[in-house]
């Protein structure tokens, strides 16, 4: 028997989320191996140079950091059931853009439904953090330890989120917003951009599954505003396609030149919601990166180069001004859906350019720092100055 990957991570968390479902649809051979347990610490944190999750260990042996490298290199080497990215390059543009609103966009909700609802969350998250996070068998009180010390952590990070007494009515008014479209939107398909998932489904189900739709706080209100949301989620940690509701049974995606208006409606939502967002952090990044012209391009400027916050970006959002941390790795997914947009002339081009000026995301196309975001040695570093 050949043995399996290891997907090393936790039952909550959001980017393990994207992996494991990734992992599950695809049919890839894996077992979820908790980060408290023997070996994570002493084994997989030395070889990927810092405590993150998740970290997929291959039958060789070998460390792969980071969900969306683990889906773009089994993809790449054509490992897949379901092709990560579409064809068409508008199809192929929204999933990428999904793929980042996912992971990163929607922190704000996720942050806000598991860490301020105690009442009804905290009892089933102290024990999910002891399952995920305590040495196997250890006793409750070193599992409520490990809790109190993560939970105090995450709390003080939720402010670098942007969620503040201010901002947490319109972050309710926008995830209910949103569950509202893309439940609208998966009346029509059982997934984002049609009968299989793509890289924007993986991107959406990290904290749709691992904080929305499982918190218990929130996993109700899923079910009861959106059921269909609910049922993706479901859906995306099924083995196979699990659509039988759905007339037809296509794993076919949508028709590059017809997204439907339900996918422009949230794109439209991500315009609103999401681009002040990056238009701040992008600004940040460019003036951090004019203050510093000395970083070696393969190095990240960092004291401790398994950091990942610059620093801290203000700005208005939904009229109300935020504060949120600057990670480059947001850049580095932003930088992916620039990379799937193809140059003036090329096919598709108009397609892509009609598809985001009609969501009033025209910007991201040209968003961007004076320096690439590279990945190298499993951390964010600095490409050279871009000379375009
Ligand atoms: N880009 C990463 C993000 C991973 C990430 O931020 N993971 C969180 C947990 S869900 C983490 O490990 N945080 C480190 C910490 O809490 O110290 C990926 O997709 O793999």
């Amino acid at each position: 028997m050949t043995t399996p990957y290891r997907l090393h991570g936790t039952p909550g968390s959001l980017y393990t989320a994207k992996a494991r479902s990734f992992l599950i649809k695809q049919g890839l051979p894996f077992e979820d191996a908790p980060a408290g347990a023997p070996g994570f610490r002493e084994v997989v944190v030395p070889a990927v140079g810092r405590w993150i999750i998740p970290v997929l260990e291959t039958p060789e042996g070998a460390f792969l950091q980071d969900g969306s490298e683990i889906i773009d290199r089994f993809d790449g080497e054509g490992r897949v059931r379901w092709p990560t990215l579409p064809q068409a390059p508008a199809l192929r543009v929204a999933a990428r853009l999904f793929e980042l609103f996912g992971g990163e966009g929607l922190l704000r909700p996720a942050m806000h439904y598991r860490w301020n609802f105690d009442a009804v969350n905290q009892p089933f998250i102290g024990l999910d953090f002891a399952a995920g996070l305590a040495a196997p068998g250890a006793p409750a009180a070193e599992g409520e330890a490990t809790f109190a010390f993560a939970a105090e952590r995450m709390r003080r990070a939720m402010a670098g989120f942007g969620v503040s007494p201010d901002s947490i009515p319109l972050i309710e008014a926008a995830y209910e917003e949103f569950l509202d479209l893309f439940d609208a939107h998966l009346a029509g398909s059982p997934y984002l951009l049609g009968g299989h998932p793509t890289v924007g489904d993986y991107g959406l189900i990290g904290p749709l599954y691992a904080h929305l739709g499982r918190d218990p706080y929130p996993a109700q209100m899923m079910k009861r505003r959106a059921y269909r949301v609910w049922r993706w989620v479901e859906r995306m940690n099924a083995a196979g396609l699990d659509a039988g509701e759905y007339p037809g049974g296509s794993p076919e995606l949508f028709a590059d030149d017809a997204p439907p208006a339900t996918l422009r409606a949230l794109m439209a939502f991500i315009a609103r919601d999401y681009l002040p967002e990056l238009r701040a952090m992008v600004a940040f990044t460019d003036s951090w990166l004019e203050a510093r012209p000395d970083i070696a391009a393969g190095t990240n400027g960092l004291k401790r180069p398994g950091d990942r916050v610059i620093g801290q970006a203000a700005f208005d959002w939904r009229g109300v001004p935020i504060t949120v941390n600057v990670m480059p790795y947001r850049l580095y997914l932003l930088q992916k859906v620039q990379d799937a947009i193809p140059a003036a002339g090329e096919p598709g081009h108009d397609a892509v350019v009609a598809m985001l000026d009609e969501a009033g995301l025209a910007d991201i196309a040209t968003l961007r720092p004076r320096r690439r975001v590279e990945r190298q040695d499993q951390v964010e570093v600095w490409g050279p100055v871009r000379e375009d």
